[in-house]
């Protein structure tokens, strides 16, 4: 009762792609027993079973199964409950060798039970008066090590230099050694005067990851320092501590959202959950900014295909909800910015940390050698060229060879 490849989804039905490989049975059987596991049944037959709630395996193509659920079987406006059904207790079954979740579309009612984001990229872009070039973003480093006064300063020689928006690292919390609120004021106040300077807008995303009503906390004292951004490791918080931030700063604080931890299972291409999926599901609950890769160019083992199926999950047409801006970081230097660009057009942000702060010049060299390489791509000059008459950038390329 669970297969039916004569059946065509309703727009009312939420759909999933998996990739499964069965263990010992046939793929029909285990795609049996992946519907039933992540819906309405289990390992054997049960009285009461609602027939209206059974959803249908209608498409097996080699390994890969597509799967449409009645609407009914989720509750609006509960990501972690969705997730409990479509990416849970599968993963563990005995009878399936590998399952990756690749993909999910989410019907219209359930899109709109979700805040979605609140600025979303013209958002953004109309906060920071920035309108035609990617953002440029550093993470203040080493990741952890400067104390409050420290990370401010290196945060506005940044920020001077050219770079738009200063982030904490991912595991940058409150430490003995650098305490959150005493680093939102020393930082926030060299943001004003850094802003002053250049006469442009400068963002200072602070990362409130922390149990939730110690992050509601932390954001709150962002919002009364003066600061328009939070950062929330989404995957180590979870899903409901993002739903609970973004129903509390709802539209007074962009969220930025970093993945660590998510390679735990995105990375295998034959187990967990495609990064377009958590994509997907972090802009319904409603990020305006999510770390998605850098195709390949960067540090971490990215897949390009994938990581345009991120950004076309952050940005595609979706019932009306904004577009969330795909954040490209990791390893990136100036010299990197050039192959990034071209893959990934100029509607993106792209952050470096050690491409900034190892500068042979400093911080403030590595932050104009960023802000030189985004010039240049934008106006379509080679960095080669750009670098004859920036000499940030020329000793950037100089210590980081172009590949
Ligand atoms: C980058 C970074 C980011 C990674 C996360 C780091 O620093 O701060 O957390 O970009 O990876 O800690 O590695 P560098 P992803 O610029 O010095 O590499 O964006 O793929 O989630
Ligand atoms: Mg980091």
């Amino acid at each position: 009762m669970y297969i039916d490849l004569s059946y065509t989804p309703t727009s009312r039905d939420l759909v999933c792609e998996f990739y499964v490989e069965p263990n010992e049975i046939s793929m029909e059987k285990a795609c049996m027993h992946i519907a039933a596991e992540s819906s309405v049944g289990t390992w054997t037959e049960v009285p009461g079973l609602r027939k209206e709630l059974i959803p249908k395996v209608f498409s097996i193509e080699g390994n890969v199964a597509k799967i449409a659920y009645p609407q009914e079987l989720f509750e609006k406006g509960n990501m972690c409950q969705i997730l409990s059904s479509i990416a849970g207790n599968i993963f563990g079954m005995k009878t399936i060798k590998n399952l990756r979740l690749l993909d999910v579309i989410f019907p219209e009612s359930i899109v709109k039970s979700f805040k979605g984001p609140s600025f979303g990229i013209s958002g953004i872009r109309k906060i920071l008066k920035v309108e035609h070039r990617p953002l440029v973003g550093t993470i203040i480093k080493p990741k952890l090590s400067l104390n409050e006064k420290e990370h401010a300063k290196v945060a506005y020689e940044a920020w001077v230099g050219g770079i738009d928006i200063v982030k904490d690292d991912e595991n940058l919390t409150s430490m003995s050694f650098n305490k959150f609120e005493k680093r939102i004021a020393e930082t926030l106040k060299l943001r004003d005067k850094a802003e002053e300077e250049t006469g442009e807008k400068k963002i200072y995303m602070p990362n409130v990851t922390a149990e939730t009503k110690e992050m509601l906390r932390r954001a709150e004292i962002v919002e009364g320092y003066g600061g328009e951004y939070v950062m929330l490791d989404i995957i180590t918080a979870g899903f409901s501590a993002l739903q609970t931030l973004r129903d509390e700063v709802n539209n007074k604080l962009v969220i930025h959202a970093h993945r660590a931890m998510h390679a735990a299972f995105t990375r295998n291409e034959k187990h967990g959950i495609s990064m377009a999926v958590i994509a997907k599901i972090s802009r319904l609950v409603g990020v305006d900014q999510l770390h998605i890769g850098t195709f390949g160019v960067g540090k971490m083992r990215g897949v390009k295909e994938e990581e345009l199926k991120c950004k076309e999950a952050l940005t595609q047409e979706l019932f009306g909800l904004k577009k969330v801006f795909p954040v490209c970081s990791g390893g990136l230097h100036p010299g990197l910015v050039e192959p990034l660009v071209k893959i990934a057009g100029l509607d993106i942000i792209i952050q470096a940390g050690g491409g900034v702060h190892g500068h042979p010049s400093g911080s403030r060299a590595g932050a104009k050698a960023m802000r030189q390489a985004v010039e240049a791509v934008t106006q379509g000059i080679s960095l080669k060229e750009y670098a004859k008459k920036h000499k940030e950038l020329e000793e950037a390329l100089k210590k980081w060879a172009i590949p």
